[in-house]
């Protein structure tokens, strides 16, 4: 079984019991003038976490690894969004607003969508989610059960919310997950060291940790007949 050098020790995993997981690299949070932004943050500090994890996507589609992708999002209508996470805040430009990549965080806008350079094969499952973490109020259980992955790697955006979020989640339910440390990225540079250590302390309390390159360095090249 392949091994990868990780923190806080190795991870071994089967390619094809595998999924990796891109969570809501979408212009929203990337470029300027979308939700990133709207919340008062820099989207400069998010960018450098899309070639690393390209790398990533590249490989994993090679290796024949099972890749899904998620977009945090709402309806047009915004009845799936809670009237607090609308209100909280109180920016002056919040989720449905219109800004220059269209209505904020909402489905089926151009600011919603995965950036170009990560942008899904269309055999490759994109599970729009309403929160912060991808099992909720979602169908990927379903569709990781059914593929019979048993193991998460995980990039995306941004380290601390919705990619702590999601691999709490798979974590509860029995998922094991290695997040490559280069392919997530946070707004807060804090925020992501921390996001690290709290996924390794306690012998893998959550999962593990590793640079994309020892993840690349470990996945089996493909076979051909
Ligand atoms: N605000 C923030 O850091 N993130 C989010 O709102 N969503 C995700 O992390 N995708």
């Amino acid at each position: 079984m392949p091994r990868v050098s990780a923190d806080p020790y190795g991870f071994d995993f089967e390619p094809n019991t595998t999924a990796l997981i891109v969570i809501d690299m979408q212009r929203d949070f990337v470029d300027p003038g979308g939700f990133g932004e709207a919340l008062g943050n820099d989207v400069s500090l998010l960018r450098r976490a899309l070639e690393p994890t390209r790398r990533v996507l590249d490989a994993c589609r090679g290796a024949q690894v099972m890749v899904i992708h998620t977009r945090e999002g709402h309806r047009p209508d915004l009845s799936d969004c809670p009237p607090a996470k609308l209100a909280r805040g109180h920016h002056a430009t919040t989720i449905g607003d219109e800004g220059p990549m269209g209505r904020i965080l909402v489905r089926g806008e151009y600011g919603h969508d995965i950036v170009d350079s990560l942008k899904p094969l269309p055999d490759e499952p994109v599970v729009d989610k309403p929160g912060k973490g991808a099992f909720y109020a979602t169908d990927l259980e379903n569709i990781l059960r059914n593929r019979g992955i048993t193991s998460l790697v995980v990039t995306g955006v941004t380290a601390e919310v919705c990619v702590q979020t999601t691999v709490r989640e798979a974590n509860d339910r029995g998922f094991e997950c290695l997040v490559l440390s280069d392919c997530i990225a946070s707004y807060f540079p804090e925020f992501y060291e921390m996001t690290l250590k709290m996924i390794t302390a306690q012998g893998g309390i959550l999962g593990w940790v590793a640079p994309s390159a020892a993840f690349l360095a470990a996945l089996p090249l493909p076979t051909h007949a």
